[in-house]
């Protein structure tokens, strides 16, 4: 269909572009870490948000090309930020559940010469329901051993398992914005998110509080424990150019 071809036709020509979105250190407020958010440079219609590519590209099978295409323009970018001199933190992109059961995941990232410690695959909790998953395990087993760090996005709007959560030992979870924006409203809501940090502190997991849209949210979030804030009041997705001005400033 027509949606698809130019789907397909973009991924050949390049028009998926990462974005970056910086994540801090919850006390110091220093950059640690960024989101890559792809985006859709679409030749008629201007630069798209995933909303209107990301679902389609699933139903039609390219979601795990599209992540493949991301990742690599990701790590061009990084490249050229440190020859720039620039100091880059970790770099998290999003995994769909096609590309992380891809049995030849792990040998087509050894060709990328990835280094340890500066990548994270952003993974949503339902991908972990189905025990029957060997190959998402021993993927996940890969992707470990290589040095890339497992991150629980959007936790708490899924299943929220804590027997996936111990099964996985992810390095981080970043919380559902959902769970996020109430906290400064709602006593009951503030409490449950205390909770679910204790509940990563318990098992060694660092948090990604998502969705911080105000600074309110930010200084209550660090006097819940969380350890790194990402969300509108602490930066919006900007391009790998931007990121670039931002890395370059001093700190
Ligand atoms: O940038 P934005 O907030 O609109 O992203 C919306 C959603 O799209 C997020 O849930 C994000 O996880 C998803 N998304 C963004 N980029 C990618 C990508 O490269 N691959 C996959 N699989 N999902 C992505
Ligand atoms: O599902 P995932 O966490 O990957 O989604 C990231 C998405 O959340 C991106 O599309 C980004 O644009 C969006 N986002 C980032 N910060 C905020 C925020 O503070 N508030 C809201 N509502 N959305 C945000
Ligand atoms: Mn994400
Ligand atoms: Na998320």
């Amino acid at each position: 269909r027509r949606v698809g071809k130019q789907l397909a036709r973009g991924l050949e020509k390049g028009e998926f572009i990462p974005y970056y979105q910086a994540q801090v250190d919850a006390r110091t407020r220093r950059i640690v870490g960024m989101e890559v958010l792809a985006r859709w440079r679409h030749p008629k219609r201007g630069l798209l948000l995933p909303a209107e590519f990301i679902e389609i590209a699933g139903n039609l099978g390219m979601l795990d090309d599209l992540d493949a295409a991301i990742l690599k323009a990701a790590l061009k970018d990084r490249r050229g930020w440190m020859q720039r001199g620039a100091h880059v933190p970790r770099i998290a992109v999003n995994v769909s559940a096609a590309r992380l059961s891809d049995p030849l995941l792990i040998d087509e990232l050894q060709q990328l010469d990835i280094e340890p410690d500066t990548l994270s695959f952003e993974l949503l909790e339902t991908i972990f329901l189905d025990d029957s998953e060997d190959g998402v395990l021993s993927n996940v087993a890969g992707l470990k051993a290589m040095g890339i760090d497992i991150e629980i996005d959007d936790f708490g709007s899924g299943h929220a398992s804590i027997i996936g959560l111990m099964k996985l030992k992810p390095r981080r979870m970043k919380i559902d914005r959902q769970l996020v924006l109430p906290i400064t409203t709602s006593r009951e809501q503030k409490r449950l998110l205390r909770s679910i940090v204790d509940i990563a502190k318990a098992l060694d997991i660092e948090v990604i509080a998502e969705g911080v849209e105000t600074l309110e949210h930010a200084k209550l979030l660090t006097r819940l424990g969380c350890d790194i804030l990402q969300g509108y009041a602490i930066a919006y997705p900007v391009s790998a150019d931007d990121m670039l001005a931002r890395l370059m400033e001093k700190q």
